[in-house]
């Protein structure tokens, strides 16, 4: 930061903006130890889950919205609520939260409309039985893991990456078919989708 021809370091800025008073200087002193993108704010995203029966076509779970649009490099936090209540078979490790901040997630029991901030518990995983959905991203800078219990809220933050078209994919074989990868789990919009990171 340039003032007056000179330069301040980080710190220095901070000292400046917080002898320069008032509101602001301590709206700043606590973004002190964040990293500018996470300066810029949180993009907060809402996501559900229902179940076919509930959209009028039974056996077709779906994420509303199926795709996401998403600033890149940025802190984003994504609040999920899960009204599927049953679980459906996925291959192990899928159930482990990967690609989060700290490869955590918070997860509060149903679906209240509003919770406190620090409602439910912290976890780094859930039983394999214990999943419903997933959302999955493979892609090769962007890579993210986190599974829906049933009847479940799901909170988590993540880096978006660099801009790019990533696909998503839900690893619980919840669709039709004999192996429950037909129909929604093959469908864009449905349990899988596209995030586009601009
Ligand atoms: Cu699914």
């Amino acid at each position: 930061m340039r003032k007056n021809g000179f330069e301040l370091s980080p710190a220095g800025r901070r000292r400046f903006l917080l002898l320069s008073g008032g509101g602001i200087a301590a709206a700043v002193i606590g973004l002190g130890g964040e990293s500018p993108a996470e300066a810029a704010g949180v993009v907060k995203v809402s996501m559900k889950i229902l179940t076919g029966k509930m959209i009028g076509r039974p056996g077709w779970p779906q994420f509303q919205p199926g795709n996401l649009k998403l600033p890149a490099n940025r802190l984003v936090e994504v609040t999920v609520r899960c009204y599927d209540d049953g679980n459906a078979s996925l291959p192990g490790g899928y159930n482990e939260v990967t690609g989060t901040i700290g490869n955590t997630m918070r997860l509060i029991k149903g679906t209240p409309a509003s919770f406190a901030p620090d409602a439910g518990t912290v976890v780094k995983e859930v039983p394999v039985k214990d999943v419903a959905h997933t959302f999955t991203v493979k892609g090769g800078n962007f890579f993210l893991n986190v599974p829906f219990p049933p009847l479940s809220t799901v909170v988590y933050r993540f880096m978006t990456p660099v801009a790019g078209k990533y696909s998503w994919q839900c690893m619980s074989a919840c669709g039709t078919g004999a192996g429950g990868w037909a129909g929604s789990m093959d469908e864009d919009g449905w349990m899988k989708g596209t995030v586009t990171v601009e």
